[in-house]
């Protein structure tokens, strides 16, 4: 188990290089544009699932994903249609955008594996179930960029690791 505590919020915390452990297994998630707003602002999924975009207000959106390593995506959502599935096969942290409100701005963070998780309002994580090993701990944040380093787990025992991100 990896722990640890600060006040960086939705970063996306996660171990590049694990190959047991926690199977994957695909989720079923939702971003919600309630609002004009992407919520949550940041969304990270296991790769290989399905993101719903749901309109609550039955307003015209355009979700567009600026994705390199996914098939973009640049599809009209009428007021009529409460909701849009995309599947999201790679690993990427993807930005998103809806071209019919300028304001509207979001991230969607495909995970390679399940030892993945987004920080907490007070900026703490937890990884669970990590096999004994030596690994990479990253740290992905939309804006103040990424960060990595060495952890290594023990048998029984809670590994802690902090990040510090400078402003931007
Ligand atoms: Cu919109």
């Amino acid at each position: 188990m990896i722990v640890a505590g600060d006040k960086l919020v939705s970063a996306v915390v996660y171990l590049t290089d694990i190959k047991k452990g926690k199977k994957m297994e695909l989720a079923k998630v939702s971003m919600d544009q309630n609002g004009c707003e992407y919520k949550p602002h940041v969304l990270a999924l296991p790769v290989g699932s399905s993101v719903d975009f749901l309109n609550p207000d039955g307003i015209l959106h355009n979700v567009r994903t600026d994705s390199k390593i996914n098939t973009p995506m640049n599809l009209a959502q009428p007021k009529f249609k409460k909701t849009l599935t995309q599947k999201f096969d790679k690993p990427e942290a993807i930005p998103v955008r809806c071209d019919v409100h300028g304001w509207m701005s979001g991230w969607l963070f495909v995970a390679a594996n399940p030892y993945f998780q987004i920080t907490d309002t007070s900026g703490a994580f937890k990884l669970t179930d990590v096999p004994p090993g030596d690994y990479t701990l990253e740290v992905w944040h939309g804006t103040l960029g990424k960060q990595s380093k060495k952890v290594t787990v023990k048998a029984k025992e809670e590994a802690k690791a902090d990040f510090e991100f400078a402003k931007k």
